[in-house]
């Protein structure tokens, strides 16, 4: 089981698809773990995209990051870090494949809707930079054992 950080950035709450894009990955199977609305400190943007610091586009990124507000998830769930890098789809969303939620509901490069840890070590830098202790939650999914074959994927 592995747990990741997810955001749905600005353009996906003021387009209104915070519905969609967590509903997806709720009938995937993942785990909710951990969800909540923030407004995102520069602080915390110029920490979080720290390895994007040289890039031309860093400044813009944390602007258009700060300019609504955005969702944060922590989602479980079997090789949920990769399996969410998939579901979220190649970076612009112009070459996004269909079915991903990029693919079906972006087109710009900048305003993608989603971020996804895209390795453990991230995933693990993440959850601590976005949630506080206590806000991750351990539950078992009410149906969880017809997501999963309990006996054999979950030892
Ligand atoms: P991903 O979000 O697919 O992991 P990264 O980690 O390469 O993509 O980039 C982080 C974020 O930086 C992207 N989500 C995107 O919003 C932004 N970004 C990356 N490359 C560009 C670019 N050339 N122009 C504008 N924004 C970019």
């Amino acid at each position: 089981m592995e747990t990741t950080l997810v955001l749905v950035k600005p353009d996906g709450v003021m387009r209104g698809l915070v519905g969609e894009i967590v509903g997806r990955f709720e009938q995937k199977g993942l785990q909710i773990a951990g969800m909540k609305l923030a407004r995102l400190s520069k602080d915390l943007l110029e920490r979080h995209y720290a390895d994007h610091k040289a890039k031309s586009f860093f400044a813009g990124l944390v602007a258009f990051m700060q300019s609504g507000p955005v969702v944060v998830l922590a989602l479980r769930g079997l090789n949920a870090i990769t399996v969410v890098r998939g579901m979220m789809g190649k970076t612009f969303g112009k070459d996004a494949a269909p079915g991903t939620i990029r693919g079906d509901l972006a087109i710009s490069s900048s305003f993608n809707l989603v971020h996804g840890s895209d390795s453990p070590e991230a995933a693990a830098k993440e959850l601590g930079l976005f949630f506080g202790p206590g806000e991750v939650l351990d539950y078992t999914l009410g149906n969880r054992d017809w997501i999963y074959d309990v006996a054999a994927e979950l030892k």
